[in-house]
């Protein structure tokens, strides 16, 4: 068994703060908010509660694009909110991480304003600055994600500033030594705050490459850069000296984005050892249905593809780093509208898809509103979109180009990050429990039927299945540890695996579609020393029949040798949880 670590047998909820919960009544969400959620999210079972940016902003990404890190935005309260946050999260036995985003700042930035004053600037050196090619044009072809070139011309000096992102979002110079001690400096008093960790915004991408020649050029008109950046070795080196820098002497969870990196380049980001990061989040299984035109399609994500990638991370990883695992966070539509079914099946989509994923190796991150089986938006006008990716997407492609209007709004219903930030649906009334004034963002008129509050007492309901599932991954160390092992790997409808840990196997097989299936167990998993740990489906006749019902998930698990539960290492006999790692000096009551 790999060695133990409270961040491995770990449950994170993701909050993203604008949208969670609006406590003083203007219509965004706020840490006020949140606190008076706490008792919802330590009763779902939740480990890790990790917070999207909440510092000052001018709000051009949403927060992602940071003026001040280590000031809290008023529209979200103030620093005594959060640290009233901090210490209502630990005293439910719960931890808090929080998000860094030092690939690039905002323009508002201190830093950029010095450093964009001129030339000579002390903190020019803060960010990535090129003369123009020859023409005046920007000096290569590299594009930004959210639209356009990824260089930006500073009038004032005649030089551009690189962005990867948008032309608000400079990035940083992370070969300047006094800028890493600058960040360095800043995560160490965020952890004297007591934080318990970071999750690093696109760290995949600090180190920029030395070659900064022209690539190849895609639909957008521009070369995508990010794999090249990515694959600098750089980012292993300043990671390591982070880690000795900011972290050390601390027990703390580091989750790196890592945006555009291989297999290879997580397994070193990391391994075992612990210098770099404690797990990473790839994005292989949410780019399986790109196209030309990026996401903007009506494409699904193949399920045999799908498995394959996933198997290839959960092996890829295995012994040797750790898989954060998610199915949904702010960037991406909600998996339950890619996957599941909207429809008839909705509750029993939500659940399999999560049992899918809250099975396999890795520390599994709920994003909010999943629980309750939240489903994407459909947007009918532009003006509705709030997220800039796909304002200039629109523009880009319907204004100036060649996507017609409605299929373009369907293509933003599908995949747009708009749909993750949908305010949550707390109740059903008007203003769906998320706010009494009018919401920043439109809410899904479907929080009628779907909210928390019917939910929240509901045997069978999505929520009571993802406590159910905490519930499996905090008894059980085969949900933690269990070697992955894929199943019928060829079969385009069934996701179906094993975990093996110790003398235990744990069998999950996931119907992904709306048909009911025969499919049968490995051999050895049926018979007395098996039984059913969980299934989405109320009348459940895989045990008797190998028989799945639509969108039915099932969770067995087989015992080589009899008293398992005493047999288990590091766990003391009779136990019937191992939480002891988990939450070291906060006990939960
Ligand atoms: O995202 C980085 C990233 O590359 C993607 O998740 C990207 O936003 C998505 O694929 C576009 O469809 C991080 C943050 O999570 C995101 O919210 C920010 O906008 C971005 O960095 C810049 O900070």
């Amino acid at each position: 068994m790999d060695e133990r670590k409270w961040w491995k047998e770990s449950v994170v909820y993701q909050i993203y703060p604008q949208s969670f919960c609006d406590g003083n009544g203007d219509g965004v969400g706020d840490l006020p908010g949140i606190i008076g959620k706490l008792d919802y999210l330590a009763d779902l079972g939740a480990d890790v509660l990790w917070l999207s940016p909440i510092y000052p902003s001018p709000g051009h990404d949403n927060g992602y694009d940071i003026s001040d890190y280590e000031a809290i935005d008023p529209r979200y309260g103030d620093m005594e909110d959060f640290e009233r946050l901090l210490a209502e999260t630990h005293a439910r036995g719960l931890r808090l991480i929080i998000d860094l985003v030092v690939n690039h700042t905002s323009i508002e930035h201190p830093w950029f304003k010095s450093a964009r004053s001129g030339k000579n600037d002390p903190k020019r050196d803060y960010y990535i600055w090129r003369d123009p090619a020859p023409g005046g044009r920007p000096p290569n072809n590299w594009g930004a994600l959210f639209g356009g070139s990824a260089w930006t011309l500073d009038e004032k000096s005649g030089q551009y500033y690189l962005h990867l992102f948008s032309p608000w979002q400079p990035e940083l110079n992370w070969e300047n030594p006094l800028l890493r001690q600058d960040i360095y400096a800043m995560m160490r008093r965020w952890l004297a705050k007591g934080v318990d960790g970071f999750r690093m915004d696109v760290i995949s991408l600090i180190a920029k490459p030395d070659d900064f020649s022209d690539g190849p050029v895609g639909a957008s008109g521009y070369f995508d850069p990010r794999e090249r950046v990515a694959a600098n070795p750089k980012v292993h080196e300043y990671l390591r000296e982070m880690r000795k820098e900011a972290l050390s002497g601390h027990d703390v969870m580091t989750v790196g984005e890592a945006s555009a990196t291989t297999l290879e380049d997580a397994r070193q980001l990391t391994n075992p050892s612990g210098d770099e990061l404690d797990m990473v989040f790839q994005f292989e299984h949410m780019d399986l249905d790109g196209g030309e035109t990026f996401k903007w399609n009506d494409r699904t994500i193949p399920l045999l593809r799908l498995k394959n990638v996933m198997a290839k991370w959960q092996q890829g990883l295995a012994h040797s780093g750790w898989n954060a695992l998610f199915w949904n966070n702010h960037d991406q539509p909600r998996m339950l509208s890619r996957l599941g079914d909207e429809g008839e099946y909705r509750e029993a989509s939500a659940k399999m898809l999560a049992a899918c994923l809250h099975m396999m190796q890795g520390s599994p991150f709920i994003y909010q509103g999943e629980e309750l089986g939240m489903t994407n938006m459909r947007f009918t006008r532009p003006e509705q979109l709030r997220d800039g990716e796909s304002r200039n997407a629109y523009r880009h492609y319907v204004l100036d180009g060649d996507i017609a209007k409605d299929d373009m709004l369907r293509y933003i219903s599908l995949k747009s990050r708009d749909n993750a930030r949908t305010p949550i649906q707390w109740d059903a009334s008007p203003g769906a429990g998320f706010t009494q004034a009018a919401p920043w963002m439109d809410i899904n008129p479907n929080h009628t039927e779907i909210n928390a509050e019917e939910q929240l007492h509901r045997k069978g309901s999505v929520l009571s299945f993802y406590k159910e599932l905490t519930r499996l991954r905090h008894m059980h160390p085969i949900v933690v540890y269990g070697d992955f092992v894929p199943y019928a790997q060829e079969d385009s409808r069934v996701f179906a695996y094993t975990r093996i840990l110790d003398g235990e196997i744990l069998f999950v097989c996931c119907n992904f579609t709306a048909q009911a299936l025969d499919f049968a167990p490995p051999d050895g998993l049926q018979g007395e020393n098996a039984r059913l740990l969980l299934t989405n489906c109320a009348d459940s006749a895989y045990m008797a029949e190998s028989r799945l019902a639509p969108y039915e998930a099932v969770v067995i698990l087989a015992n080589g040798h009899s008293g398992s539960s005493s047999n288990k290492p590091g766990l003391p006999g009779g136990r019937d949880s191992f939480d002891g790692v988990r939450t070291p000096g906060k006990e939960k009551s």
